[in-house]
């Protein structure tokens, strides 16, 4: 008896010290996917770095979550380059070893046609969901090229798979970033890094919120008269593709709320 509580005990403090060797590094981590991502990692004890604009977000999270693992924040906007690469450069050296990078952040700025699109709209989306993405991912590399060894899962969007109306420059934002997963895929298949992209449909977080520039009435019709995709939903994903054997890599997943057929196809109730 007193045995097999000993092996017990050894086997548990074993897969925790297993679990707890892996560090993440999750963009947008204040809310929404990567707030949930945050919470469903820090659940299985992989360490965190967790990223965003709001302050006052990170320090709840490391709170919260510092009561579960070993969570480090940064607070830089993805698409300033010199901001990023300085946060990513400060990580102490017990952060440094980075395993897993979820390129997260992101957002659609407006939903207008292409005549009537803002500018600075798009120059908000293709900075941030494209060239943000690309910068975090350039400063990260480095540490997983050297150690032949990591993971790097790309949040797309069913908007980088087709284009709807008034989605254009999000559509092509989601499109690139698309291409760079299989891009990522090919130049660095000879380090041994994994890498994988998640496409999900509709989501309610407070994606609909920022696209509609905080007119919250309008965000919520997004979700209304249907079971929308939540948050957890799609860290439950990110954490099932994290968490396979070394040896599997899932490229591509697309992952829609049952009662959504397309972009623009949405079995709605009343
Ligand atoms: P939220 O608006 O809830 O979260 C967006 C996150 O991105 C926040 O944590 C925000 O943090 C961060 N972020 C935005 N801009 C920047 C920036 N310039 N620098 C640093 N961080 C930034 O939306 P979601 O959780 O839904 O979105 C997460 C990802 O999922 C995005 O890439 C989105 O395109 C994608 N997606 C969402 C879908 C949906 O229906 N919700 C569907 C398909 C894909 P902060 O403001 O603190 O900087
Ligand atoms: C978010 C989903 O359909 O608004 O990427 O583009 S959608």
């Amino acid at each position: 008896m007193l045995f097999s509580l000993i092996f017990k005990a050894t086997q548990v403090s074993l897969t925790k010290k297993k679990s707890m060797t892996q560090t993440a590094f999750i963009t947008g981590a204040t809310s929404g996917i990567g707030k949930a991502t945050a919470a469903l990692f820090a659940k299985n004890q992989i360490r965190l770095i967790l990223c965003g604009r709001r302050k006052e977000r990170l320090k709840a999270l490391e709170e919260e979550l510092g009561k579960l693992t070993d969570v480090m924040t940064l607070q830089f906007d993805v698409s300033n380059k010199d901001e990023v690469f300085s946060a990513i450069n400060s990580l102490p050296e017990n952060f440094s070893n980075i395993d897993i990078l979820i390129n997260n952040a992101g957002n659609a700025h407006g939903l207008s046609t292409i005549q009537e699109g803002d500018i600075d709209d798009w120059d908000a989306m293709l900075d941030i969901n494209v060239k943000g993405l690309l910068y975090v991912s350039k400063a990260i590399i480095p540490k997983m090229t050297e150690k032949n060894s990591g993971f790097i899962v790309n949040i797309g969007s069913i908007a980088g798979k087709e284009v709807y109306p008034n989605g254009n420059v999000y559509c092509a934002s989601k499109h690139a970033v698309n291409a760079l997963n299989k891009a990522m895929r090919i130049d660095l298949n000879k380090h041994n890094i994994r890498v994988s992209a998640i496409h999900p449909g509709a989501v309610e977080t407070e994606f609909s919120d920022v696209r509609f520039k905080g007119d919250t009435e309008k965000a919520k019709t997004v979700y209304s008269g249907y079971s929308a995709l939540q948050a957890e939903d799609i860290a439950d994903i990110i954490h099932f593709v994290i968490s396979r054997p070394y040896h599997v890599n899932i490229e591509d997943l697309v992952v829609y709320p049952t009662a959504q057929a397309t972009a623009t196809i949405i079995k709605k109730e009343g």
